[in-house]
């Protein structure tokens, strides 16, 4: 693995769509008690419900402490494969590399900064040295040669299409906790450069009370070149329904890459949820986390799936909009067998959902 000086977009590299042949998938395993509930034990079984529906599709490469390594390997079927790895929480999307692959089907990662969704002022957590680190790594131990890239982005925050199209929200990327002495132009620029994209669809805000400043993935995804699906509500008094009206309009004005027109596909949101009281009464209470107290509002979205390889992985909310969410999907993709995931709001709770605990390796040669 070598760290090179030069850009995705210079080498002819580019970030593929992720419903694209995959390789695998990686994940990390959630342990940190001032995050997860009850020592992280709810957190787990869900995490392992994702990673068992997962590894139907595609290999899964589960990222653990040391100290965590014989429980989780207790936990989790021998197909999954099981690596010691330090880190400081259990978001692979955000953490973890973005990868690029090029016309000849090599592929290589993109390691971006870090700064746990807004740094010392806003951020989630202090310290996050050991996240920093896991893209570096995980390229080092699968050999995958490593771009860094000059900016502070999560691997949420950005969706392609694989035909030069990216989906970023300006609440996330422009907000002044993540690169604030670059102008839109300069992201947009970086973005270009580091993902080989040539137009960037800008949506305003993300999902409302989204704890990482508005990540796209839990508002709006590529399904296809050419489509989107978007979460949405129809009550209009729900402060959702203005931003996903906006993004609507925005996507509706939009032309791709190739000069498309998208098909936007909405999604109904499930109904407001919150932190309840026993749920926060199992978090421990740390001076160094934000608070995840009782009442907080959680972001719950069913665009937070995960497209494997004839699979969607797609989380479920104990809400009577799930089984529509999962029809609605089952239209989307005709090809895919559809996997609801019943322990997700034990992933909500965390302030994220499958796509963020989860990074797919594109299928290449040296992948
Ligand atoms: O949405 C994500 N990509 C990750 C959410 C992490 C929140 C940190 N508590």
């Amino acid at each position: 693995m070598q760290t090179l000086n030069t850009t995705p977009k210079a080498d002819g590299f580019w970030m593929p769509g992720e419903f694209e042949p995959h390789a695998g998938c990686w994940m990390l395993w959630p342990e940190r008690p001032d995050v997860w509930r009850n020592g992280g034990k709810p957190a787990q079984r869900a995490y392992a419900q994702v990673a068992m529906a997962i590894a139907e599709f595609e290999p899964v490469t589960m990222g653990v402490s040391a100290t965590q390594y014989e429980h989780a390997r207790h936990m989790l079927p021998e197909s999954i494969r099981i690596v010691e790895i330090s880190y400081d929480d259990a978001w692979l999307r955000d953490v973890g590399p973005t990868m690029v692959i090029n016309a000849q089907g090599e592929v290589r990662g993109v390691d971006w900064y870090f700064n746990a969704w807004g740094g010392l002022h806003s951020g989630q957590y202090f310290p996050w040295d050991k996240d920093e680190l896991v893209a570096q790594k995980l390229l080092e131990m699968e050999r995958f040669d490593r771009y860094r890239a000059p900016l502070i982005l999560e691997g949420g925050s950005i969706h392609v299409d694989g035909e030069g199209t990216l989906l970023v929200t300006e609440q996330c990327l422009l907000h002044p906790n993540r690169n604030p002495k670059l102008r839109q132009a300069d992201i947009e620029a970086y973005l270009k450069d580091y993902l080989n994209v040539e137009v960037v669809i800008w949506l305003g805000e993300g999902v409302h009370n989204d704890e990482t400043n508005g990540h796209v993935d839990n508002l709006c995804c590529f399904i296809r070149p050419g489509e989107v699906a978007l979460t949405w509500t129809d009550d209009e008094r729900d402060p959702q329904h203005e931003i996903s009206m906006d993004a609507y309009q925005r996507l509706l004005a939009a032309v791709d890459a190739k000069g498309r027109k998208l098909a936007i596909h909405k999604i109904h949101q499930p109904d407001p949820m919150f932190i309840t009281d026993k749920e926060a009464r199992g978090i421990d209470i740390m001076p160094t986390s934000s608070l995840r107290n009782a009442s907080k509002p959680l972001a719950g979205s069913y665009i937070n799936f995960y497209i494997a390889n004839g699979g969607i992985i797609a989380p479920q909310f104990n809400d009577h909009r799930d089984q529509k969410a999962l029809e609605t999907l089952r239209v989307l993709f005709p090809q895919h067998k559809i996997v609801g995931i019943p322990l997700a709001r034990d992933i909500l709770l965390g302030g994220g959902n499958i796509h963020c605990i989860t990074q797919q390796i594109p299928l290449g040669k040296n992948s």
